[in-house]
């Protein structure tokens, strides 16, 4: 791959995390039905609570994945829970398990045990996929690392079988998609093939949803169906699948992944923000409409920071990439 398409890619996937998370912001939490009153269906970015093209909590804990990775060039689980401390900001609507987590953490807690028993059993809450990407587009070349660091991210927060385990469903499915050849027809049989071969016993629950996906891919869409087998709530496993569903039925379109990801209402901050990371990774930041580009937030850990962390990880990328090509 040439340094610019995987430049293009790595920036795809960061910025397409913010991108979908920013369109499903001011829709979070409406059905379907909501939308459909109130808009008809989205399609451009709307004014939301903290302005036009703000992002929330699955775009700033992404930055913290991706500050971590990029400045450690492997996972070290204490600074990437001092990022997500640092970067904490109330106002982005974090997860209450998410806040109980970065308040221990915050307090001297260590890592490895600050997420443990929450909700009795750990969380199955969607924050360990949807703030993946940077694993997905470091490790694309190198799978059983891919496989190893989304674990180890995802766990700091997320210790449930099913929301560490969909995490890593996520990244290798950006992994994949960073692989992809943006000009070449994907194969997505093959795709989900190969997710399918990485579940572990303990998050087998997936199959059956990447089953759905596979069965609603060869018929014609519809958003009562895909919401009733896939789901579209703040679970990992009503999400992830929805996520790499909506992804997979428009793989040559960001704006028409993206959309259909919002639009199906629910969490869609966070379907959109997963949907935005599979498609950017394969497409690359170019396909992500211009005027949506231009309207994101660009103060402080805005458009150009997440852009210049897409570069800095693309270095990394490239370096693993050539290290197993030696
Ligand atoms: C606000 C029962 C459980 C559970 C378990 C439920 C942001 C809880 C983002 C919990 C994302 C919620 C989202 C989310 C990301 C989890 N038993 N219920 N074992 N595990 N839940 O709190 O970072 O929007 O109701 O860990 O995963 O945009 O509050 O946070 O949409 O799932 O939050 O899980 O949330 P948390 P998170
Ligand atoms: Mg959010
Ligand atoms: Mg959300």
């Amino acid at each position: 791959m040439s340094p610019d398409l995987l430049e293009s890619k790595s920036i795809g996937a960061l910025l397409g995390t913010f991108t979908g998370d920013a369109l499903g912001m001011p829709v979070e939490g409406y059905t379907y039905e909501m939308i459909v009153s109130a808009y008809g269906q989205v399609t451009e970015l709307l004014p939301a609570r903290l302005g036009l093209g703000t992002y929330t909590d699955d775009t700033q804990l992404m930055i913290g994945v991706a500050e971590s990775l990029i400045e450690c060039g492997v996972f070290k689980g204490e600074h990437m829970a001092n990022r997500f401390v640092a970067n904490f900001d109330s106002q982005r609507g974090y997860g209450r398990g998410a806040v109980e987590v970065i308040y221990r953490l915050s307090q001297g807690v260590p890592w490895r045990s600050a997420g443990a028993k929450l909700f009795g059993g750990g969380s199955f809450g969607n924050g360990g996929a949807m703030r993946i990407a940077p694993v997905g587009v470091m490790y694309f070349s190198d799978t059983d690392s891919l496989l190893d660091t989304a674990e180890k991210t995802a766990k700091i927060t997320h210790t449930h079988p099913l929301g560490w385990g969909g995490a890593v469903l996520q990244a290798l499915a950006i992994g994949l998609s960073a692989s992809s050849e943006p000009a070449t027809p994907l194969d997505t049989d093959s795709f989900l093939n190969e997710l399918v071969s990485c579940i572990q016993p303990e998050w087998e629950a997936y199959q059956h949803k990447l089953e759905h996906v596979r069965e609603l891919l060869s018929q014609p869409f519809d958003e009562d169906e895909v919401i009733e087998r896939l789901g579209n709530d703040i679970s990992t496993q009503g999400s992830v699948p929805t996520a790499i569903y909506c992804f997979l039925h428009q793989p040559d379109s960001f704006e028409d992944a993206v959309l259909t990801a919002v639009n199906l209402g629910g969490d869609t901050d966070t379907i959109g923000a997963m949907t935005g990371a599979l498609s950017g990774a394969r497409l690359g930041y170019e396909a992500i409409p211009p005027e949506w580009r231009d309207q994101l937030e660009n103060g402080q850990s805005g458009r150009d920071y997440v852009m210049e962390l897409g570069k800095q990880l693309a270095e990394h990328a490239s370096k693993i990439l050539t290290g197993l090509r030696n």
